[in-house]
């Protein structure tokens, strides 16, 4: 297989991967970096997985992947003070570097699906290729370090993503073509080192990331674990929250949610 290499994955610059953990199956790599984070694994430690039994989405939700067919990582960040800011944009940094990853190495059209899933678009249909899942970890009852996990979806055959999600799509999908998901690693690695960096220098993702959303300006709607509502989204606060205006003129601000487009 082209990306056998994967077990061996090793980077030697930047901060990001240049230490790694690779299981060929854990229950999930971000419960690996929460526990090996209490523990005091350095920023930057990479874990990598060929399959995992329990990998989660937000609120709960499953994250599913064909074993050997996707990338399924996740980074350790140690945040910066203010906690909550720092982690709201390296949250955004890795939706941009996904992004750009998946544009440089297969020149597919990629934008961010609010909050942090990475979708294909054709016209009006859209389909995700990828999911990101960021996490606190606890010290005491202190936030101490951010887990970031990724799931792209690399060769999994059309035949193979009905059993992911009716939404789901793969790279290889989408292109007929394969790719080194190692290749797609080290791209994902080298923008993310360097917008973190610039990160930790003192600058703000928002506005690049906002370049990468879709639907800014277009009918939505905006479901939450209570709520479902529709209107236009008109831009994200710098924390990443989304601003929704409703049809009676009111504005609306989600941290939480899933968005939809309404055609
Ligand atoms: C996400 O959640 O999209 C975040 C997914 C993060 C997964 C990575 S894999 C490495 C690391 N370890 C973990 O355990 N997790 C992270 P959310 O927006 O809540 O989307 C979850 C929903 O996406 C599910 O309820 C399904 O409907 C759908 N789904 C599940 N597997 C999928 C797949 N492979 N491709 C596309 N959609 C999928």
């Amino acid at each position: 297989m082209a990306d056998s290499l994967l077990s061996h994955y090793r980077r030697n610059k930047g901060l990001l991967g240049t230490q790694v953990l690779y299981r060929a199956q854990v229950p999930s790599t971000n419960t690996l970096l929460l526990e090996a984070g209490e523990r005091g694994l350095p920023e930057g430690f990479l874990a990598l997985a060929d399959f995992q039994i329990a990998g989660r989405g937000r609120l709960s939700r499953k994250w599913v992947a064909p074993a050997g067919t996707c990338l399924l990582m996740s980074l350790l960040f140690r945040p910066l003070p203010p906690f909550n800011r720092s982690a709201a944009y390296i949250t955004m940094v890795c939706g941009i570097a996904l992004a750009d990853a998946v544009r440089e190495v297969t020149g597919l059209s990629v934008w961010i699906k609010w909050p942090n899933d990475l979708i294909v678009t054709r016209g009006d249909n859209w389909r995700k290729v990828a999911g990101i899942l960021s996490e606190v970890g606890m010290v005491g009852r202190q936030p101490d370090f951010l887990v970031a996990g990724i799931g792209l979806n690399v060769n999994v055959s059309r035949n193979m993503l009905p059993e992911l999600d009716p939404l789901a799509t793969s790279l290889q999908a989408e292109t007929g073509r394969t790719f080194s998901r190692v290749v797609l690693l080290d791209a994902f690695l080298e923008r993310a080192d360097v917008l973190y960096a610039q990160v930790r220098d003192g600058w703000s993702p928002h506005s690049l990331w906002v370049e990468n959303l879709a639907w800014l300006g277009k009918a939505v709607q905006v479901s939450t674990p209570t709520e479902n509502l529709t209107g236009i989204a008109e831009g994200v606060e710098l924390d990443g929250s989304l601003l929704l205006r409703l049809t009676d003129g009111t504005r609306r601000c989600f941290s939480v949610g899933d968005v939809s487009l309404r055609i």
